[in-house]
């Protein structure tokens, strides 16, 4: 680990992703396996540390989003299959062949080009199918048909999977949901009767796996989930399987004063002290992808709630304390200290948005610390 010079840092607990993992697993019927979603750094948390204890807990392949993660994984030593979601250039899928990657394809234009490439092996490929998420994708039989097509005589290419996406299988109404899933079936139908060779088949996201394991064909597509949080608050509340957040974030008290009545905190002045007051000020901020926005938020120090006061800097925020602490006094921003806590979903419903957005903003200038048992770098 590089060294630390500044006391924040998040922390994330490995142990609460294999439990996630192995949670999860158990709802699976055999047939079905996993591949753990770990792009955009593993939503925040560390790809390469969560995609080894994914696998070590059962998870048999990996999705990222872009090429660039994918070789950060086998540039890391991982040897499972990788899956691509995004759109990769007819002219960079030397490299995803030559790592061994599974590239995602949804336009005939881009087989036609790729075919005209000389793999050492032939490329693993999965076609997408745009049921209903309107962002990529087949849509029509037609379209599957043509791009079948195309691909049964591309000798330097293998198909191994189709798959779907869901825009609403996390929500109470499930009218969307169920229309695409007709659409796959529809697409399937069509589909099975061109292409008589094995492919593998997947739809399910978090959502999806938890709320109907028993229907996700070859391998569900674990993300947030698996980092211990729930897909949305109405799963909170089903509670299929009890999750554990990994992810917490953590600082310590670099200064505490007392200030007087009638005295300002911070750029434009927007917050005044009615009395006499003690102020700390903790090294985070809106650089630290802590935003400005949770102005009003709260922190937790000695296990009690204090308010965040005045405008977040780029690299401090200050916090209005019930009493003077020493500076080193740790602050928890996102988790638990002595039984309170402040969730993901907290700091996501304080900013209006889903708990998805909130470790992935933790900027890379955060230091990721592990820990658990299951840590497969503690030793
Ligand atoms: N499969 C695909 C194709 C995805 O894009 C995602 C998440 C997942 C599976 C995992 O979903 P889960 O985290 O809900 O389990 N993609 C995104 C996204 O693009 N924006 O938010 C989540």
């Amino acid at each position: 680990m590089q060294q630390m010079y500044r006391d924040t840092w998040a922390e994330v607990n490995l142990d609460a992703i294999g439990h996630n993992v192995r949670q999860m697993i158990q709802q699976l019927p055999e047939k079905t396996k996993m591949i753990a979603v770990v792009k955009a750094d593993g939503y925040g948390h560390g790809a390469v540390e969560v995609a080894e204890t994914a696998i070590a807990s059962g998870a048999s392949a990996l999705a990222v989003a872009i090429l660039e993660e994918a070789l950060e994984l086998r540039n890391a030593g991982i040897t499972v299959p990788i899956l691509v979601f995004g759109w990769v250039a007819p002219v960079d899928t030397p490299i995803a062949a030559e790592h061994d990657l599974t590239l995602t394809f949804f336009q005939k234009d881009w087989i036609r080009q790729v075919k005209s490439y000389t793999f050492p092996r032939p490329l693993k490929v999965q076609m997408a199918w745009d049921t209903g998420m309107g962002r990529v994708g087949v849509r029509t039989e037609s379209e599957l048909h043509t791009l079948t097509e195309e691909l049964m005589d591309a000798a330097n290419m293998r198909l191994t999977g189709v798959y779907t996406h869901f825009a609403t299988a996390d929500e109470q109404d499930l009218t969307y949901f169920y229309k695409q899933k007709s659409r796959f079936q529809t697409l399937w139908q069509a589909f099975s009767e061109l292409w008589n060779k094995p492919v593998a088949v997947h739809t399910g996201n978090s959502a999806a796996s938890m709320r109907f394991p028993d229907e996700m064909c070859h391998f569900i597509r674990f993300g947030i989930a698996m980092y211990g949080l729930y897909p949305s608050n109405i799963m909170k509340q089903e509670n299929v399987i009890h999750l554990q957040q990994a992810f917490s974030l953590n600082s310590r008290l670099i200064h505490v004063k007392e200030i007087e009545a009638g005295e300002s905190i911070s750029y434009g002045v927007t917050y005044t002290s009615e009395a006499k007051e003690w102020i700390g000020t903790i090294p985070i901020g809106y650089a630290d992808g802590w935003l400005r926005k949770l102005q009003g938020f709260k922190v937790l120090v000695d296990g009690k709630y204090m308010p965040i006061v005045g405008k977040i800097c780029m690299d401090q925020t200050m916090i209005r304390l019930d009493q003077a602490y020493p500076v080193g006094t740790i602050v928890t921003l996102i988790g638990k200290q002595n039984g309170e806590e402040i969730g993901m979903n907290d700091v996501a419903g304080y900013l209006d948005t889903i708990n998805y957005e909130i470790p992935c903003n933790i900027s890379k200038r955060v230091p990721r610390i592990y820990t658990g048992s299951d840590n497969p770098f503690s030793n």
